[in-house]
Order: C-alpha cells, then sequence, then structure tokens
C-alpha cells in the first residue's frame, strides 16, 4: 500500500469557480479595450472552455467565429498581448476580491497541512493568474503552502495532455501513485488520470457537470462543509456530505 503523500489541486473550477464570472469577463475587457466588438457570453463561453488556454482559445475564437478578422502583421503577438491584458484586468478583479474560494478548499487546505501533506497546483492558467486569487483569498503567505505551483506555458501541452501533472510530481520527486488529484473538468479528470494519479476527486460546476468523468474515485457538486453538505453524483456511497482528508485517503486506499 502506497501512502498518499500530495495532494495536487487544479486551480479554475476547483478552487474557485474562476470562468463565467472572472476570465470571461476580463477577456470581454481586453476585447473592448482593444476596439473590438468581441463579446464572450455566458453561452458561448461554455463552448469556447472545450479549448484550455487563454492564448489557446482566442486563436480558435478567431479561426472559428471571426474567420474575417484581417490577419495582424504578428498573429501571435496580437493574441499574446491581447492575452496579456487579460490577464490584466483578470488578476485586478481577483485583487478586488471578485472570486472567493469555493467552500470546503480553505478547510482541506488546512486539514492537510496539518497532516504533513504536501500540496500541489496543477493548472492551465498562468503563474500569475494563480499567485493573485491566493494571495486575494488566503494571504500572500498561502503561496508558499504549495510545493509546486505547474501552471500554464510551463510544459508543452495544456490539459487534457498529462503534461502538467507530471511536471508537478517530477518537482516533487513524488510517485502517482502517492499523489491525488483534484479538478473540475473532463479535461482535467484525463490529464490527471493519463498521468496514472488514481485518487481522482472532481468536484463539478455548471460548465462541466454534464461532462464525461469516467475513471473518477469520486464526483461532487462541490468540497462541502460539516455544516452545508454537498452532494456526491456518483459513485454513490455513503458520503458524509463533504470532502475532507479522511475521505481522500479512504479513497485512495481503494
Ligand atoms: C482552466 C483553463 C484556463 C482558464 C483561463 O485552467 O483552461 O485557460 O480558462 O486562464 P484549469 P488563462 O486547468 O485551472 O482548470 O487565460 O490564464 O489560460
Ligand atoms: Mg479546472
Amino acid at each position: 500500500m502506497t501512502d498518499l503523500k500530495a495532494l495536487v489541486f487544479d486551480v479554475d473550477g476547483t478552487l474557485a469557480d474562476t470562468e463565467r464570472d472572472g476570465h470571461r469577463v476580463a477577456f470581454n475587457q481586453a476585447f473592448a479595450e482593444a476596439g473590438l466588438d468581441w463579446e464572450w457570453t455566458v453561452e458561448l463561453y461554455a463552448e469556447l472552455l472545450s479549448v484550455t488556454g487563454g492564448k489557446e482559445r482566442i486563436g480558435y475564437y478567431i479561426e472559428r467565429y471571426r474567420p474575417a478578422f484581417p490577419a495582424p502583421r504578428n498573429p501571435d503577438e496580437f493574441i499574446v498581448n491581447l492575452h496579456w491584458r487579460k490577464t490584466h484586468f483578470y488578476t485586478h478583479a481577483l485583487s478586488q476580491g471578485a472570486i472567493p474560494l469555493r467552500p470546503g478548499v480553505a478547510r482541506l487546505l488546512s486539514e492537510a497541512r496539518e497532516a504533513g501533506m504536501q500540496l500541489a497546483i496543477a493548472t492551465t492558467t498562468t503563474p500569475q493568474n494563480v499567485t493573485a486569487l491566493l494571495s486575494a483569498t488566503l494571504g500572500p503567505a498561502s503561496i508558499g503552502w504549495f510545493k509546486v505551483i505547474a501552471a500554464g506555458d510551463v510544459v508543452p501541452a495544456k490539459k487534457p495532455a498529462p503534461d502538467i501533472y507530471h511536471y508537478a510530481m517530477q518537482q516533487m520527486d513524488l510517485k502517482p501513485a502517492e499523489c491525488a488529484a483534484l479538478e473540475d473538468s473532463a479535461h482535467g479528470a484525463r490529464s490527471a488520470l493519463d498521468a496514472e494519479i488514481p485518487t481522482l476527486v472532481v468536484t463539478v460546476n455548471d460548465y462541466t457537470r454534464d461532462q464525461d468523468f469516467s475513471g473518477a474515485s469520486l464526483i461532487v457538486d462541490g468540497f462541502g462543509e460539516p455544516h452545508a453538505h454537498s452532494e456526491a453524483l456518483s459513485p454513490a456511497t455513503d458520503f458524509q456530505g463533504y470532502v475532507d482528508l479522511g475521505l481522500i485517503r479512504h479513497l485512495h486506499r481503494g
């Protein structure tokens, strides 16, 4: 039996519900600032989320929805700059407290730290978005709680590729069997499972509720709290109403 040594957290949709009211709004602010009449509605964003990575998402949108958009002299530079401004708007919104952590996240992090568990981040978003979210919600010192913040372009292939989880485990010098992953989306679940991490807890949100999470150990509609229960979507076990370290250890033992 391999001991559980690390919890590896996804960020967007897992630590916090950042997509609809955070990233999507920041993209639209960057488009408006650039004089572009592009508007990513809540509905359209559901489709665009199928492309991980903000820069890749902008490129997909231009190709799919703006074929007549005059190609800039340097298309990559255009997208990088537009995405850089989007990150500016997003991190500013976070600094204003726009996006809270999901229920149970602070408790779970605290339980893991008290148990001497290593913590890691494995995310598609940028490192500055991660540190901005952690600073705004848990204080700047919380950045140091994580052995590694594996984020964005640090790996060649974004989720659903397993690269970001491989990178996080390599930085912690841990094997997949020593880890548990916490995700929110099918892309994220695929990434963790293809990195052979055996324990996967998926906490769905409005954008991911109906996605395929085959192979996940537990699917819930939130981590929940002892006094504010969440619901297990599958497997319909005798779920205690909230996810804690004890439950993750139980799932890890299989
Ligand atoms: C979700 C993503 C990110 C965000 C936008 O990441 O796919 O691209 O939507 O952030 P996670 P950027 O792996 O945390 O669920 O614009 O910085 O990419
Ligand atoms: Mg996510």
